[in-house]
């Protein structure tokens, strides 16, 4: 087939593109141009999107799958600090969370469900702690239901759709009181101190189903907020750095003491030191009161560059990385 604009004199070109012709055999230009008929190119669950590139091939509903952290087998890990606006032992085993995200979505790349597990891998805390997650940009009456949270004490209220009411956007909170979360095999810090039998968590599963009104790009767009709720006070709000407090948190707190806190400066020392870090990965963290900067060398330096610098500060193998320190 060939496609042949003809003309004689002037200045005008036009420019063509993205040409289809329907056709009952397509031709491998490899082989002569040979004719190939229509076949193997199958989409079995009819919803538009190749079986080959369906990641849910049998589902009409569903047809795309994105992870967070990006690979799907592999959890990250959020680590926080609890005498926030003071810096306390810096130890960052108060509470360890370990998570994964994952997001589904139809052939138009509308969001129609997503998951959220969560692990807790460590209570370093004289306080009893709770946790939630806030999607920055993403506004509650896009969801329809969240199932699997486990809350039992009574500070926090839910909308019918299971997120959290009053809030602007939506906010999940996956456990109030992480005692019910954790089982503990004795001890009274919960996997910080070497020499006591390792607990096992529960792993909590968030279920989350959308309106399909949200795209993915729309979803990915977010700030995932995840933030410690301090010894159950719900106003009492601890988050990464630069994320800032829901609705549902004491403002008065904000700006006081060690803590910076100004116009969209949140939760970082004067220093730049943080009160949580979100690795995208596995971490290790720091033994009960030792300081993260005595654990973790080059911390500082990364914290303080805004992640410019010694990007490996955590990772087995570093330089500052001092094991002995390291739960
Ligand atoms: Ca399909
Ligand atoms: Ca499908
Ligand atoms: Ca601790």
């Amino acid at each position: 087939m060939m496609v042949s604009f003809a003309g004689t004199g002037g200045n005008n070109r036009c420019v063509t593109d993205n040409y289809v012709f329907p056709a009952t055999y397509w031709a491998d230009p490899s082989d002569g141009c040979r004719p190939i008929p229509l076949v193997g190119i199958a989409d079995a669950d009819g919803d538009g999107v190749d079986d080959a590139d369906d990641q849910f091939p049998n589902d009409p509903n569903l047809a795309y799958e994105t992870f967070y952290p990006a690979d799907k087998n592999t959890f990250g890990t959020l680590a926080f600090e609890d005498m926030w606006p003071y810096m306390g032992d810096y130890d960052f085993n108060d509470l360890v969370v370990d998570y994964r995200l994952a997001v589904r979505a139809n052939a138009q790349n509308k969001v129609q469900n997503a998951q959220m597990k969560f692990y807790v891998r460590a209570v370093g805390a004289e306080m009893t702690h709770g946790f939630g997650v806030e999607f920055n940009g993403i506004a509650p009456n896009t969801i329809t239901s969240v199932t699997g949270y486990v809350l039992t004490d009574g500070i926090v209220s839910l909308s019918a759709n299971g997120t959290e009411s009053g809030q602007s956007n939506a906010v999940i909170i996956p456990f109030d009181n992480v005692e019910n979360v954790i089982n503990r095999t004795g001890g009274y810090f919960y996997n910080t101190q070497s020499g006591s039998n390792p607990g096992i968590s529960d792993t909590v599963v968030i279920d989350i189903a959308f309106t399909g009104s949200l795209s993915t790009a729309n979803f990915l767009a977010m700030d995932f907020n995840p933030f410690l709720i301090r010894n159950q006070v719900r106003g009492m709000e601890i988050h990464l750095p630069d994320l800032p407090p829901t609705n549902l948190a004491n403002q008065s707190v904000l700006g006081t003491s060690s803590d910076d806190s100004g116009a969209g400066r949140y939760y970082k020392t004067s220093n730049n030191l943080p009160w949580a870090l979100n690795i995208p990965a596995h971490f290790d963290y720091p033994k009960e009161q030792v300081d993260i900067l005595d654990a973790y060398e080059d911390f500082a330096e990364w914290a303080q560059s805004a992640g410019q610098l010694a990007p490996d500060w955590y990772l087995e193998g570093s330089n500052g990385r001092v094991d002995v320190n390291i739960y």
